[in-house]
């Protein structure tokens, strides 16, 4: 049907269009359903050959970086909350990320999830080299009390730059739980990680290089145990709702990335955001960007 300029749903209509444009809709039908997504390469809206320079980037900055300049990465992977090795604050290392961020089929399937005043949560590698065990279940809503939102406050989209497996280690997903509006708890920790809740309860995520693996925060997931030597590597890029505070600190970006990013990665990185004023107060057309979403989750 036509999509109409429908004030019900304030910001949707935009953001829907985009979405049949790019031939989202059952992507976003399976989101709705299921709780998640998987977009494959020939969709994924990037010139050919991106995941690929990506994943060369990320390898570079894995060599170049001191593996303990991340605190997590200083802990054992027993305490920590995902196995492997994680790397942060890639915007400012290379314009590809920035790219990856920028991506119309990535924003798209962002705003739907977030409403049109979403804003950038973070963007981090999870990278393992060799076996490595499982991350265990849980969702990204961190420090976000039950019931969560039932609309999710933050959602993941995940660039694969390798491929993706259960023998790889790659993502496990609990269909459904995006409805349930609660953590796990340790009743729901599948068998292969040490809990109770029978394995075939959780779905292993299978796509290749270049896919977009996409869920809302409220989703329940794990990953798999990594039992093949060589690389496994995504790149989340979160969003989030306008009144949940970034995860990372994008204060300190350099002017190069908002020039390779134009306005809307400044908004995005909350050079809008009406929060964080002083004395002055804060700004009123600031204000007025999450204005439609006072009327719809959409806005
Ligand atoms: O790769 C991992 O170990 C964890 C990934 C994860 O939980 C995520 O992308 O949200
Ligand atoms: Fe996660």
């Amino acid at each position: 049907m036509e999509i109409g300029n429908w004030k019900s749903v304030a910001g949707m209509a935009q953001t829907y269009r985009h979405a049949r444009e790019l031939g989202l809709e059952t992507n976003i039908a399976e989101l709705e359903a299921f709780g998640f997504t998987i977009i494959p390469p020939e969709k994924n809206g990037a010139p050919k050959g991106f995941a690929e320079r990506m994943y060369e980037k990320l390898l570079q900055i894995t060599k170049a970086e001191d593996e303990s300049a991340v605190d997590l990465n200083r802990h054992s992977d027993a305490e920590k909350p995902a196995y492997g090795r994680q790397i942060f604050h890639l915007l400012e290392r290379d314009p590809i990320f920035i790219d990856a961020v920028m991506n119309p089929v990535v924003r798209t399937i962002g705003a739907y999830m977030m409403g049109q005043s979403y804003r950038l949560f973070s963007m981090v590698a999870f990278y393992k080299d060799g076996p490595a065990r499982s991350t265990h279940m849980h969702c990204d809503c961190v420090g976000v009390p039950p019931p969560l939102p039932a609309y999710s406050t933050l959602c993941n989209v995940s660039w694969i730059l390798t491929p993706y497996r259960e023998e790889t280690g790659t993502l496990g997903m609990v269909p459904g739980s995006h409805r349930l509006c609660r953590h796990p708890t340790q009743f729901e920790q599948p068998k292969f990680l040490g809990g109770p809740m029978d394995d075939d309860v959780v779905v292993p995520i299978r796509a290749e290089p270049g896919s977009l693996v996409v869920f809302p925060g409220n989703m329940w997931h794990c990953t798999y145990p990594k039992t093949t030597d060589g690389v496994r590597a995504h790149v989340v890029t979160a969003f989030a709702r306008n009144f949940i505070a970034a995860a990372e600190d994008y204060s300190d970006l350099p002017d190069s990335v908002l020039a390779h990013g134009g306005p809307e990665l400044a908004r995005l990185i909350g050079r809008k955001a009406w929060q964080g004023y002083g004395r002055a107060g804060p700004k009123l057309e600031d204000m007025a960007l999450v204005r439609a979403a006072y009327e719809t989750p959409y806005g």
